[in-house]
């Protein structure tokens, strides 16, 4: 990208872009001064698009006519924004908003630091959520497992062959995926490269989960936690691009920004499960972006007896909680610390989200992404109960790896569950295979051998009956 702005000409509107980089962290996310994100419509040319409105192109997305443009001097951004949006090359503009790490906007630092592995291998947070027992079943094989995040300690040793070849730095363009400070309070709050370790701990976190899954480095966050909407749907957008079927946004946004739901209706379509944090402000609202969007599998933090964190975000569009207070995982110099956010809980969720597509690697495309959310929110354990005034609020409860991975005798239905809504497909399933793979495609027939026989028959009928009767 660095090549592509020389030849631009646009060093001076770069300059600007850092520069205007220096907002505050803050409950609210900011606007950034005098840029415009737009899309043009196909075949339209950025360059004819800057001579008309005497805009400079800032930051481009791969692949995509998307455009992170340098306003004018001296213009009311409302106005301009108008003017853009009636050019008929222009299919949308948005203005340009900060984003976050959720620790970065709560302030909570990692803690505990450890140079040997023991309490990131043995806590309790893995056995919280069936790991063990998942990984009976699948270890995430054959899965690319992007992550949006900061930069990662590659030589970290509890990262030695998790990470995939082609991670981008978006934040520059370059290869850099180091997780290391710059010396510099990039967001202005006082506090000097605060994030720094966020990546880091989230790939250990990955890592553990899936840990044969190939972890892809995007990095879009700085060493204070910041990026902004344009460089997070950028870092969504690459991971489409490469292939990922998985994708851990640890990072909330305020604003709900055009561009960041264009590259999630991206994700939909190609069957590409998002994961993202909440947020950790204990609040409903504002919401933070992506993690309510529908695309998106939103995750809420709660503690070892599933109770809601306190910090936690929650609200109805909600999707799923798992344990994300005092998380250990790998910290950059070799070593290992507890971190407490949704940012820890949400890729506890896109491992399980890895094995589970590495355990059904037929699912196409199509209803890949519809399938993962059906069976990590049907196998999940209800917590409302214990959350007296957030009913509703914590998604569907919490995560059950084992019970999301493991084959679930009975359900021919194949929504993760076994009820009345099975007999239909299992009467099915006895009388006719084909019938039944040409009405319930990409379930397992096999899932009817309730006595366990070795064949689909009616011998299977009675324990099919008992199992929808047991409690
Ligand atoms: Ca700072
Ligand atoms: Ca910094
Ligand atoms: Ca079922
Ligand atoms: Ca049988």
């Amino acid at each position: 990208m660095s090549s592509r702005l020389s030849a631009l000409g646009a060093l001076p509107a770069l300059f600007a872009l850092l520069l205007s980089r220096q907002v505050h962290a803050a409950d609210i996310d900011p606007l950034i001064p005098d840029q415009a994100i737009v899309r043009l419509i196909p075949g339209a040319d950025i360059n004819a698009v800057n001579t008309r409105h005497g805009t400079a192109t800032l930051r481009a997305i791969a692949n995509r006519p998307i455009y992170l443009l340098d306003m004018p001097d001296g213009v009311d951004p409302e106005i301009f924004r108008d003017q853009l949006r009636d050019d008929p090359d222009v299919n949308y503009v948005d203005f340009n908003y900060a984003s976050e790490a959720p620790e970065a906007r709560g302030r909570t630092f990692f803690f505990n630091v450890m140079p040997v592995p023991d309490q990131y291998q043995t806590q309790a947070v893995w056995s919280a959520i069936g790991l063990p027992q998942a990984h009976q079943h699948s270890n995430g094989g054959g899965v690319l497992l992007a992550m949006v995040d900061g930069g990662l300690e590659i030589a970290h040793p509890a990262l030695a062959g998790h990470i995939a070849p082609g991670g981008q730095n978006l934040i520059d363009g370059s290869a850099n995926l180091e997780d290391v400070g710059d010396g510099q309070d990039n967001d202005s709050d006082g506090l000097v490269d605060e994030a720094v370790g966020h990546g880091t701990h989230i790939a250990g976190i990955l890592a553990h989960v899936a840990p044969q899954a190939a972890i892809l480095p995007l990095v879009v966050l700085d060493s204070d936690g910041l990026t902004d909407n344009f460089l997070l749907a950028a870092g969504v957008f690459a991971a489409l691009d490469a292939g990922a079927v998985v994708v851990n946004v640890s990072i909330g946004t305020t604003y709900d920004s055009k561009v960041l739901e264009d590259a999630l209706d991206e994700a939909e379509l190609a069957g590409v499960v998002v994961v993202a944090a909440a947020g950790n402000l204990n609040r409903s609202a504002p919401p933070e972006y992506p993690a309510v969007l529908a695309a998106a599998l939103g995750v809420v933090s709660v503690d070892g007896a599933d109770v809601k964190s306190s910090f936690s975000n929650f609200g109805a569009l909600m999707d799923l909680a798992a344990p994300g207070e005092a998380v250990y995982s790998t910290i950059p110099g070799g070593q290992y610390a507890a971190w407490s956010g949704t940012s820890m809980a949400t890729p506890l969720v896109s491992g399980a989200a890895a094995l589970l597509l590495a355990r059904h690697a037929d699912w196409p495309a199509s209803i890949r992404a519809v399938r993962v959310t059906t069976y990590l929110q049907n196998t999940a354990v209800a917590i409302d109960a214990g959350n007296p005034g957030f009913a509703g609020q914590l998604g569907a409860g919490r995560l059950d790896v084992d019970a999301a991975v493991r084959d679930i005798l009975g359900d021919l239905n194949c929504d993760a569950r076994v009820n009345v809504l099975d007999i239909n497909a299992f009467v099915l399933a006895i009388e006719d295979a084909a019938a039944y793979a040409a009405a319930h495609p990409f379930c397992d027939r096999g899932l009817a051998d309730l006595n366990g026989d070795g064949m689909v028959n009616v011998l299977d009928i009675g324990p099919f009956v008992d199992s929808l009767l047991a409690p």
